[in-house]
């Protein structure tokens, strides 16, 4: 569509940064926190890149003020961050840590002072570790109650502060990498039956969050962020169209349906069945899915890259470790299912130094697709660019990662001239911070921190890069100078 005058930003629209607890507190013993599944894991040999850790991460923990105070400089409207249930369930279940809490009461209503508004994740992947020792964690049914739970006692104690509520960040992601690929706890592969039934617990994880927060403060906000990859079909041919209805409905709906309509799409359904894996559901489920939905404000999405699905021969590639998590450009390979679909690179886009496509239409087409196909409001949580980024004379030059987000946000704009509703976008990330599987090397932030992948090197030290400057002027002009 073309439209000869844009409308522009809304007037409130919030332009905002995001982070998760994991990848910037550290301090992952501090004040009775307990032990998370993240913090075990990066402990087995060759999990992580140079065996990087969270322990110390970029020290939020005890640097909030600092980095708040940033923040604020820059003018930045919502600041979304997770909680680490650790720290306010040690156990996961049982006793609640005072200590932690008023960590985040602290972070809350420092971010308030500046007129921030504070957007919480709920849950960005670190889970007690107890929980994975006492029943498997997200493999047992058990784990729903306990999420609830926790997700309560949040909602108690932040509520009267705390308007945006994200339940889940990219189901889809750590479900597939800790269950299919091997890459993230509990580190099994090609488990497809558990990786399903995991996925309807967090789904009622997911629905039954959303229910308790409506009751409580029924004017919250609230979604689940989905890591969004729109995709095109390799070219005309029939079996790739088809190969790309395989990919949308089993990678892409199979979630994004749950959130909005609360139900599972009928073809992915048939799929699974024809491979015996569906899910165990109970009595009742469906109608807890189905009332959340209707509650549900906005549709989460993170979005990174599209991707291209080519039909996939029954003998071809599969799922596992196949990622390029070192930065050497061009070693990511194909990866897919047999039988249905794999994802060859796209020619017509250039990539990062980590093999991501950068397509900011990609970005145009999330909000468009969810706008169709669900009538729901978007939130960009998370956007931005992995690079190495080096400091020269005290200042960070990062002229690549400005031009990355003016593309991305043109195309934004151009989503709500098409009609879409898109209430926030938050880039990933603010600071740097850990990438779980890439180490400190492959930086997202605007404010750069010193420090690498050793645990003693840096000094921890903040320093604005260029885009940091770049994204003041952006969100003082409501992004009408890019
Ligand atoms: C998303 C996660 C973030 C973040 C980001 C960048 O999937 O929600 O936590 O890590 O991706 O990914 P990476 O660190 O692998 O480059």
């Amino acid at each position: 569509m073309y439209f000869e005058k844009s409308k522009g930003f809304p007037k409130d629209f919030l332009w905002g940064s995001a982070s998760a607890a994991y990848q910037v507190e550290g301090g992952w013993d501090a004040d009775g926190k307990g032990v998370s599944n993240w913090d075990k894991f990066v402990r087995i040999p060759g999990k992580t890149f140079k065996a990087t850790t969270g322990d110390k991460a970029v020290d939020h923990y005890h640097r909030y003020k600092e980095d708040v105070k940033l923040m604020a400089e820059m003018g930045l409207k919502t600041y979304r961050f997770s909680i680490a249930w650790t720290r306010i369930y040690p156990n996961g279940n049982g006793e609640v840590n005072e200590a932690g809490l008023q960590f985040y009461d602290n972070l809350i209503n420092e971010l308030l002072k500046y007129g921030i508004e504070p957007m919480v994740t709920v849950y960005h992947w670190d889970m007690p570790q107890a929980l994975e020792d006492q029943y498997h964690g997200w493999e047992s049914r058990q784990i729903v109650d306990d999420y609830v739970n926790y997700a309560k006692t949040l909602f108690e104690r932040y509520g009267d502060r705390v308007k945006y509520w994200i339940t889940m960040n990219e189901q889809n992601i750590f479900t597939s990498f800790g269950w299919l690929k091997g890459m993230h706890p509990p580190g099994k592969e090609n488990d497809m039956k558990t990786f399903y039934q995991v996925n309807h617990h967090a789904n009622m994880a997911h629905a039954k969050t959303v229910l308790a927060l409506k009751e409580m403060y029924p004017d919250a906000k609230v979604g689940a962020s989905f890591a969004y990859s729109p995709c095109y079909a390799y070219d005309r041919k029939p079996e790739n169209a088809m190969a790309k209805a395989d990919y949308d409905d089993l990678q892409n709906y199979w979630w994004m349906d749950i959130y909005a309509y609360g139900r599972y799409p009928r073809s992915a359904w048939a799929y699974l069945e024809s491979q015996g894996v569906t899910p165990q559901m109970e009595d009742g489920d469906e109608d807890i899915l189905k009332k959340a939905a209707a509650l549900v404000d906005f549709m989460g999405v993170n979005y990174y890259q599209t991707c291209v699905a080519e039909y996939n021969d029954i003998n071809g590639v599969g799922m596992t470790n196949t990622m390029n998590n070192t930065g050497e450009k061009g070693t990511a390979q194909v990866q897919g299912v047999p039988g249905l679909y794999k994802n060859p690179a796209n020619d017509f886009l250039p990539t990062t130094d980590w093999d991501w496509t950068i397509d900011p239409m990609g970005i145009r087409m999330c909000c468009r697709d969810i706008t169709s196909r669900y009538d729901l409001p978007v939130v960009i949580s998370e956007n931005g660019l992995g690079a190495f980024d080096k400091v020269e004379d005290g200042q960070v030059h990062d002229p690549y990662r400005i031009a990355y987000l003016k593309a991305h946000i043109e195309e934004l704009k151009k989503a709500i001239d098409d009609g879409c509703r898109v209430l926030a976008y938050c880039t990933w990330s603010y600071t740097d911070l850990l990438s779980w599987l890439n180490g400190y090397q492959k930086r997202y932030g605007f404010v750069y921190v010193d420090r690498e992948e050793d645990e003693n090197s840096g000094t921890l030290n903040r320093i604005p890069k260029d885009s940091y400057y770049w994204y003041k002027k952006v969100i003082e002009t409501n992004g009408e100078e890019l």
